[in-house]
């Protein structure tokens, strides 16, 4: 397989409510892997309208969560952060991935099936194909690595089949172009971490999500200090002590979701917290995540507001970003053209 140059790419949707699942599964892992590759962070907003929004709370969304990768220390600066629809490349890209990818990958999406629920005939055609406009995010920047949560995982699978089906269908004319072996690499997922399906705490089987219609069940980066701890007291747990060892999480689900959290947040290993906590009540470990988990987020928060107070100031950031992600994108859909044979 040739060489590519290592490049970070990932994604965050508009979709109001971001919380702790983000931050741990994947925002805090956009800041720490800023100190070693070029970094790409981008706010999906072609993907938020694959399910109804409304144009002002999206373009709220949009401004939050450029605000939540400022707050949480990303340079935009060094590295690029952007809003999606800004650059027509991945569009575009997504296209030729629609002819790529075949209806069987698509049939298989978890994902799709949970969202589209019970009526698939009236999903939309966008929320179908929301895995090929993924991979075009990725690919058109060839990015090699991408910091996900785990319930991702699928479509990065998909992502690295499309690339993969894409350099085999055009590998004579891939070669002849000069490009090698093959013109697009295949991302790496990077799903790390003690936190990387963080799940809700009113019911420790479900993922914490922004949809869920329980403000309890996630802990959102905007909320206050107050309402976090409230929050995390009430998390549902069960009556047996906390284990002094990670096998007897097994079949607790809430217990080891608090446990997670606890470790990501402080930087430790489940285990590390069980040393610590194992043996004890819930009331004394909530009262510990309780102060941690304010001491970490509350200064997101704080950072969140002061950023959003300053919309034009968020907006020039994306139109800076998306300049400089332009041009890389560009190029990419230029040798993608010269690759398919159109004329230009
Ligand atoms: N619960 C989670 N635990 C760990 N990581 C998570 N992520 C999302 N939820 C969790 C990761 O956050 C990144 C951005 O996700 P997204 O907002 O683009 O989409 P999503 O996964 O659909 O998020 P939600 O909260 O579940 O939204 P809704 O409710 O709208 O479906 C991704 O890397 C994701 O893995």
């Amino acid at each position: 397989m040739a060489n590519f140059s290592e490049r970070v790419f990932s994604g965050v949707q508009p979709t109001g409510n971001l919380h702790l699942g983000n931050y741990l599964g994947a925002i805090l892992k956009f800041v720490e892997l800023q100190e070693t590759h070029d970094c790409i962070y981008c706010v999906v907003d072609l993907h938020a309208v694959t399910l109804p929004q409304k144009p002002e709370e999206l373009k709220a969304s949009i401004r939050e969560v450029t605000a939540a990768f400022l707050a949480c220390g990303i340079d935009a600066n060094k590295h690029i952060i952007f809003n999606q629809s800004q650059v027509a490349e991945h569009a575009e890209l997504a296209w030729v991935f629609n002819c790529i990818a075949r209806i069987g990958w698509l049939n298989r999406m978890t994902q799709f099936k949970e969202k589209a629920g019970k009526d698939r005939e009236n999903a939309s055609v966008g929320l179908y194909a929301y895995p090929c406009l993924m991979a075009a995010d990725i690919l058109a920047y060839r990015a090699t690595h991408v910091p996900v949560g785990e319930d991702q995982k699928q479509h990065l699978e998909l992502t690295r089949d499309v690339a993969q089906k894409f350099n085999l269908d055009y590998a004579a004319s891939i070669a002849a172009l000069g490009f090698g072996e093959a013109f697009f690499p295949l991302p790496q997922p990077l799903i790390q971490g003690p936190a990387t399906r963080v799940m809700s705490l009113r019911d420790g089987s479900k993922k914490m999500s922004k949809s869920d219609v329980s403000d309890y069940s996630r802990i959102n980066l905007t909320d206050s200090a107050d309402v976090i701890a409230q929050k995390i007291r009430k998390a549902k747990t069960d009556p047996a002590p906390l284990p002094s060892e990670i096998e007897g999480l097994k079949q607790r689900p809430e217990a080891e979701n608090l446990v997670s959290i606890f470790a990501a947040l402080n930087g430790q290993t489940k285990q590390d917290v069980l040393k610590d906590f194992g043996g004890g009540n819930f009331s004394t470990f909530k009262t510990a995540l309780a102060e941690l988990a304010v001491e970490k987020l509350s200064p997101i928060g704080a950072e969140m507001a002061r950023f959003k107070a300053d919309p034009a100031f968020i907006d020039g950031i994306l139109v800076d970003g998306a300049a400089r992600a332009r041009a890389l994108a560009s190029k990419t859909m230029t040798c993608v053209k010269d690759i398919l044979g159109f004329v230009r």
